[in-house]
C-alpha cells in the first residue's frame, strides 16, 4: 500500500529585542499574516508568567523578591525548559511557533548585570540543548529611542544604562561566530509598525518555505 505521506514539520522563530522594540505587536501581527497564508501557527513568550516558575520570576522582576543573580537566571533558563517539548512536538505535527524572547535574552541580560562571576558562557550553559531556532530576528531600537516610546515602567531592567548594555551584548551576538549567532537577522524596529512587519515577513516567509519543503535539518 501506498505509504502515507510524513507531514512537514513547523519553524520555529524567535523575535527578540531590547524593552519597548515591539516584539508583541510584530510576533502578534507575524502569526496572523502566516495564519491567513494557511500556515498552522501559535505563539509562545518568555518569560511564561503563569507557571509556577514563572510566577517567581515575575516577582523577581516587579522588585518583590530579591535573588542571586545566578538563581534568577536558572529560573528564567528552567522556565524555557518547561515549555522545550511542547516547542519540539508542535513544530513535529507541523506547527510553525513565534516566540516572543528566548535564550538569547537569557545570555544578554544576565551578561548585562556587570557581574563578574556571570559570563556571557556560564550564562550559555543551562540552555544547552534547548530546540534551536530556525531564525532569531533581533528587533533593533536604540535604548534613547526605546525610552520615548512611552518611557520604562517600574520592572527590573528598564533602565537606560542596563538596556544599552543590552543592546551592545545582542548586536555582539550577531558577530560572535558559534552557533546561537548563524540564524540572527537584525531589523531596524525604528520604522512604522507595518514597515517592520514587512520586512520580518520577508525574511520569515523564506525560512518556512525551506522549512516546509523539507530543505532544513530537524530540530
Ligand atoms: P517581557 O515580558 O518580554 O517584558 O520581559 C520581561 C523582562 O525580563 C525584560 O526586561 C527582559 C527580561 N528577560 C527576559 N528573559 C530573560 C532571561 O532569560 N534572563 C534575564 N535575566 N532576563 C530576562
Amino acid at each position: 500500500r501506498e505509504p502515507s505521506t510524513p507531514v512537514s514539520r513547523g519553524a520555529f522563530i524567535v523575535i527578540e529585542g531590547l524593552d519597548k522594540a515591539g516584539k508583541t505587536t510584530q510576533a502578534q501581527k507575524l502569526c496572523d499574516t502566516l495564519y491567513a497564508q494557511g500556515h498552522n501557527v501559535k505563539t509562545l513568550r518568555f518569560p511564561d508568567r503563569t507557571t509556577p516558575i514563572g510566577r517567581m520570576i515575575n516577582s523577581y522582576l516587579e522588585n518583590t523578591t530579591e535573588m542571586d543573580d545566578h538563581a534568577i537566571h536558572l529560573l528564567f533558563s528552567a522556565n524555557r525548559w518547561e515549555r522545550a517539548s511542547y516547542i519540539k512536538q508542535q513544530i513535529s505535527l507541523g506547527t510553525t511557533i513565534i516566540c516572543d524572547r528566548y535564550y538569547y535574552s537569557g545570555m544578554v541580560y544576565s551578561a548585562s548585570k556587570n557581574n563578574p562571576a556571570l559570563s556571557l558562557d556560564w550564562a550559555r550553559s543551562p540552555e544547552v540543548g534547548l530546540p534551536r531556532p530556525d531564525r532569531v530576528i533581533f528587533l533593533d531600537l536604540s535604548a534613547a529611542e526605546a525610552e520615548k516610546r512611552g518611557g520604562y515602567g517600574e520592572e527590573k531592567y528598564e533602565k537606560r544604562e542596563m538596556q544599552e548594555r543590552v543592546r551592545e551584548r545582542f548586536l555582539g551576538l550577531t558577530v560572535r561566530g558559534g552557533e546561537e549567532s548563524t540564524d540572527m537577522t537584525v531589523i531596524d524596529a525604528g520604522s512604522s509598525v507595518e514597515e517592520v512587519a514587512e520586512s520580518i515577513l520577508s525574511d520569515v516567509a523564506k525560512v518556512v518555505r525551506d522549512v516546509e519543503s523539507g530543505l532544513r535539518r530537524e530540530l
